[in-house]
């Protein structure tokens, strides 16, 4: 086996048997003096793409994975890295629109020590990307954009054009990539600390089409809120938690007034069933929206845990209530900022009892292991 190169850029194909001769020939023009292999992964595109490759051979370091039966960028950028064997990886577009001229930069910035994570970045000082991009597209990326910031201090970090050291790589049971962006899932599970950019001019496509649509969108918002769960899980839960106890409240408010109304209840029988249908609507998308990570009990053993400890919140929210109004001056004049201090305390109690006592967290590895099944 001979020595193993510098950088190994990977390029996921789909259909691209016009650009392959023609982005590993911009590769092998900037990088004449470097060690390097190229790794297509090609979800057998059946367009001559494996030929093309086979027919660079000999000039280049050029090599083609063809996966048969699956589909998907983000795996074939992973399946890519795993057979990667130079010390840095660097992970592009078939298509052109990320030059091939940048690399050498990319490299010599992650070479300085200066960063750990480095992305061909459109929106830095000096990028940019082709004029007809029209209005929509461009609200489109920035809102998307401007959706993972949180994640990630970086200006593209929806950029498909990055490198980073390859014993850098997260473990591959952490990665869950439900969808286009492989490139923001690496950099927000490999724990980077010092993201960079390098600035680019991206190109529009010539030859082939996107496969960005409208599904990948939809699949983009999962993506993000996965990444968010992992990140910042406790905040994320507490206001999908806030988000599903507000449904709740509608529920119970609208049951309430129909008992009454409609079923001649009184009051009190009325506030007491109303409860039943509001704790199951939000045991149901707590568990399958809020604590999605989460040990997945019996469902009437879970449910008749989550009625006791919203039973044991809503002592506290009218508990607190009380004692408030009963012996705290200030309480006694502003009896509504009691009924919200008593809310308030009622749902952290639940919220906490709820991931403590009902909605068990699961491990990373288990969680990366349902979102395969899931996918698969
Ligand atoms: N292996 C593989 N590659 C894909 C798949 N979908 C897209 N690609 C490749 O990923 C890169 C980016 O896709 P592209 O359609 O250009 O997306 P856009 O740049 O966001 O419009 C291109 O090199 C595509 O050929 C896929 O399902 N499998
Ligand atoms: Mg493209």
């Amino acid at each position: 086996m001979t020595a193993s190169p510098l950088i190994s850029v990977v390029i996921p194909t789909y259909k691209e048997c016009l650009n392959i001769p023609l982005i590993a020939q911009a590769i092998r023009d900037c990088l004449s003096n470097v060690h390097f292999e190229i790794i297509f992964v090609d979800d057998d595109s059946q367009d001559g793409s494996a030929a093309a490759v086979e027919a660079l051979q000999d000039n280049m370091p050029v090599s083609i994975i063809v996966r048969t039966g699956v589909r998907g960028l983000s795996t074939a950028v992973i399946e890519g890295i795993v057979n990667a064997r130079g010390k840095y990886v660097v992970v592009m577009d078939a298509d052109l629109s990320h030059p091939a001229s940048a690399i050498l930069d990319i490299i010599a910035l992650l070479q300085s020590g200066n960063a750990d994570f480095v992305i061909g970045s459109r929106y830095v000082d000096g990028g940019s990307f082709d004029e007809n991009w029209g209005l929509f597209r461009l609200l489109n990326s920035k809102l998307a954009t401007w959706l993972a910031m949180p994640l990630c201090h970086v200006k593209d970090p929806m950029s498909g054009f990055f490198a980073f050291e390859r014993e850098n790589m997260p473990p591959i049971h952490k990665l869950s990539p439900v969808g286009y962006k492989i490139g923001l899932e690496i950099l927000v599970k490999g724990e980077f600390s010092q993201p960079s950019e390098v600035p680019i001019h991206f190109v529009d496509r010539q030859h082939g089409e996107s496969k960005l649509d409208f599904k990948e969108q939809i699949r983009y918002l999962k993506h993000l809120r996965r990444l968010y769960q992992y990140k910042y899980t406790t905040l994320a839960e507490f206001i999908q938690f806030g988000i599903v106890g507000s449904t709740g409240f509608i529920v119970d408010t609208i049951v309430y007034f129909s008992l009454q109304f409609l079923f001649g209840l009184g009051h009190l029988n009325a506030r007491a069933l109303s409860f039943w249908p509001a704790v199951t609507w939000n045991w149901y998308f707590n568990r399958v929206v809020t604590f999605t990570n989460s040990d997945r009990k019996k469902k009437l053993k879970q449910w008749l845990s989550f009625s006791v400890t919203s039973l044991f919140g809503f002592a506290v929210n009218v508990g607190s209530y009380r004692l408030l109004t009963d012996f705290v001056p200030f309480f006694v004049e502003h009896k509504f900022m009691a009924f919200i201090v008593g809310v308030a305390l009622g749902m952290g109690f639940n919220f906490m009892a709820a991931r403590i006592f009902v909605f068990k967290p699961l491990e990373d590895e288990m969680i990366a292991e349902i979102d395969s099944q899931k996918r698969s």
